[in-house]
């Protein structure tokens, strides 16, 4: 099994120190966890490791100097003892730690306080110093001290405080217990088969799964939903029947801070129970369901709760009773209430079945349709969860405005780590940047909060503080049982990106890129640091280049399930029609004044300047406006001709990278470098497939000659 970022090297800085490790009395299975990373890393590189019981006596200042690193939790609500700047204090010794905190970090600490999640990070007395709000808090600054290598040890860092931006920040599977005939074992799943089953069952070796929420833990996921939204007929008696298996799933993530959850179906009361209904008003719909969120603590009292698809691509839900979505997810809501669990529910409903000679349905408008008037109608553990974009996981999409349209709604926002529309996993498509972006979108109260605060709960103009806690982060995951966890190993970066991101959505997504190089192939030769900058920082970029223009999206063909060019694999479809291209122009007009009036969707200034030719930017031009192919961009080019260039000219960069990654043979391990470099091989034949595709439909359908004469079929 490929270790990823955890390489034992990487742990040699630390494990070559004095470290003294002080979990405290609430330590429980995460702060043994601590434990066993510090010791397993002072066993491989000479260290030692000193571990403070609670009864131990007191640590002055004094004792730090005898050791390199201490990692001490600081507070335990259980056992209070005392306080410093208003923060309780479990035990003595800690009043040590804080009182080395500069009054102006105290001060941050007092005001915010040391959350279960949160640490403080010092270099104090020759020491470096982590102090942790709980068990969580200690491994993720575990894990920040081994990201910083050497530098954890050397020269003065100032002093830190981490805390994550969301609180729940979490990992969808898309696994089906049995393979299913079209989907396979995972659904969009490029990386074999699933960590969690083989054969129609769980697997007996979960050893896999045990790794896998190591690598979790250490950056922070602390939710995983360990099967497919589409829940099938096995896959729904996971909730009843397959409980003890489940179990045994969460046993192995408990330890690493990680809660697990279960997608149902809405139909479970029927489909399991035998009922004749899933009426979510009806009294013995609802005690099923009550007696199901029972039986599931009572066998996982941490379970995390559920994930829900309904009325949805086929899945069951509540509009068969002439019911809503919030009828739907407040009944969830009320089995698991007395447990403290939470629903996700899923925004991502639309109709797929729609008539395309009916030009007034958009899809892009479904979610904030079906959702917005739903506005504080759902209960206080309902979380919905809304896909960044409107449409589904394209390479370049708007931001979605549901985001801005539920002020009153807890929400959380659905990215895509494996790659279904980006490559699935044969393309090297590094999706830090987009999800930063994204994130980072300014999409509320007047492009002043974003995507990130608003999903974390930060109030705003249109969400003053109120009682209303934040939803999340959430993805789907690229993970399977192939050997290097994700068929491309270097979509492994992606997994890791979006565990960073989801911590802390401001970061810069090449400066965690080079985390994750630094952390993947430690001690390696400078080159391969160089040349996987040079494969992956702008690769996101590179891979929209290629495809479908302009965001216009899709393309794509169905019969590949996503992979590969058809330009017209979806037009005029049941699915919804995407580029409307002719002979004269190109493009979706979702204009307020002519068009789906999907850009009426969004807030101020965004809704004007999507709605207006002049100030849309051009990478989304096709998705708001349907234009002749001489339009002049804001970049002074014509579409036609961009469209021209920019598919030879990616097709250029990416055949390049054979020959730097070729370059690098010997650098890193055979295996690994043979794996990329087949994938690179079939990344330049598929781009240049959607090259020579885009480019010729639009010659045929346009008429319009490529100035730069490069070959068009
Ligand atoms: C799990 C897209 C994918 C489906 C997926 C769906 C969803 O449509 O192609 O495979 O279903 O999104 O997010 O529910």
């Amino acid at each position: 099994m490929h270790p990823a970022w955890l390489p034992d090297a990487a742990f040699a800085p630390l494990g070559s120190r004095r470290v003294l490790v002080a979990p405290g009395p609430d330590a429980g299975e995460v702060g043994g966890t601590v434990v066993d990373e510090v010791r397993r890393a002072v066993a491989a590189h000479g260290g030692s490791l000193t571990v403070h019981a609670p009864g131990d006596g007191v640590l002055d200042t004094a004792a730090l100097h005898a050791y390199d690193l201490v990692l001490a939790v600081a507070r335990s609500a259980a056992h209070p003892t005392g306080s410093v700047a208003g923060i309780p204090l479990p035990s003595t010794e800690v009043d040590v730690f804080l009182t080395l905190l500069t009054p102006s970090d105290a001060a941050d600490v007092a005001t915010t306080g040391l959350d279960e999640d949160t640490f403080v990070r010092m270099q104090t007395g020759g020491a470096t110093v982590v102090v942790a709000g709980g068990a969580t808090g200690l491994l993720y600054g575990l894990h920040d001290v081994v990201r910083s290598g050497q530098d954890a040890f050397v020269g003065d860092r100032p002093t830190t405080t981490s805390r994550p931006a969301a609180p729940v920040r979490m990992l969808d599977h898309w696994d089906n217990v049995d393979v299913h005939p079209v989907m396979g074992q995972v659904e969009r799943g490029y990386a074999g088969g699933s960590i969690f089953y083989a054969d129609g069952r769980v697997r007996d070796d979960l050893s896999r799964v045990a790794a896998y929420a190591r690598l979790l833990g250490s950056l922070g996921v602390n939710a995983v939903a360990i099967n497919n939204v589409n829940v099938h007929r096995t896959e729904a008696r996971l909730l009843t029947d397959g409980l003890a298996d489940v179990a045994r799933i969460a046993d192995l993530f408990r330890p690493h801070g990680v809660r697990t959850y279960l997608s149902v179906s809405f139909a479970a009361p029927m489909t399991l129970g035998g009922l004749g209904t899933s009426d979510p008003l009806d009294a013995d719909v609802q005690a099923w369901w009550a007696a199901a969120a029972d039986r599931v603590y009572a066998t996982i009292p941490d379970f995390g709760g559920f994930v829900v698809k309904a009325d949805s691509e086929g899945q069951p839900g509540p509009f068969a009773y002439g019911r809503d979505h919030a009828d739907g997810a407040n009944l969830l809501a009320q089995a698991l209430r007395p447990h403290g669990g939470t629903v996700f529910w899923r925004a991502f409903v639309y109709n797929h079945e729609q008539d395309w000679r009916d030009r007034r349905t958009d899809r892009a408008r479904a979610a904030y349709d079906h959702f917005a008037p739903l506005d504080g109608r759902f209960d206080d553990n309902v979380v919905l969860q809304v896909k960044y974009g409107p449409m589904d996981f394209q390479v370049r999409e708007p931001i979605s405005p549901v985001l801005a349209a539920m002020p009153r709604t807890r929400l959380a926002v659905e990215l895509q780590v494996t790659q279904e529309y980006t490559g699935q996993q044969q393309h090297v498509c590094y999706l830090g940047p987009l999800w930063h972006e994204a994130l980072g979108f300014p999409l509320a109260d007047d492009a002043t909060r974003t995507v990130a605060q608003v999903v974390s709960g930060v109030p705003g103009a249109s969400a003053p503080a109120r009682d209303l806690t934040a939803g999340g982060i959430t993805a789907v995951s690229n993970v399977g049982d192939d050997e290097f966890w994700t068929g491309h190993p270097l979509a492994q970066a992606n997994l890791y990106a979006y565990g960073r991101l989801a911590w802390d959505p401001t970061t810069d997504p090449v400066a965690v890129l080079d985390e994750w190089i630094g952390l993947t192939f430690p001690d390696a030769d400078p080159r391969v640091r160089g040349t996987l900058h040079t494969l992956m920082d702008d690769s996101w970029l590179t891979y929209e280049a290629y495809t479908a223009p302009l965001g216009v999206g899709f393309m794509v063909d169905p019969l590949r399930r996503h992979y590969g060019p058809n330009v017209d694999g979806y037009e005029y479809s049941k699915w919804g029609t995407y580029h409307f291209a002719d002979r004269d122009g190109v493009g979706v007009d979702r204009t307020v004044a002519t068009g789906t009036g999907y850009a009426g969707q969004y807030p101020p200034p965004w809704r004007d300047l999507y709605e207006d030719l002049a100030t849309c930017p051009d990478e989304l031009l096709l998705f708001f406006h349907h234009v002749p192919y001489g339009h002049v961009l804001r970049s002074g080019q014509t579409v036609i001709q961009h469209v021209y260039d920019t598919r030879a000219d990616a097709v250029d960069v990416v055949t390049a990278w054979v020959d730097a990654w070729a370059a690098l043979d010997g650098l890193v391990p055979d295996r690994l470098h043979a794996r990329v470099a087949e994938r690179l091989a079939e990344q330049v034949r598929s781009a240049t497939e959607w090259r020579d595709q885009v480019r010729t439909y639009f010659f045929r359908k346009s008429g319009v000659p490529d100035a730069s004469d490069r070959p068009i079929y």
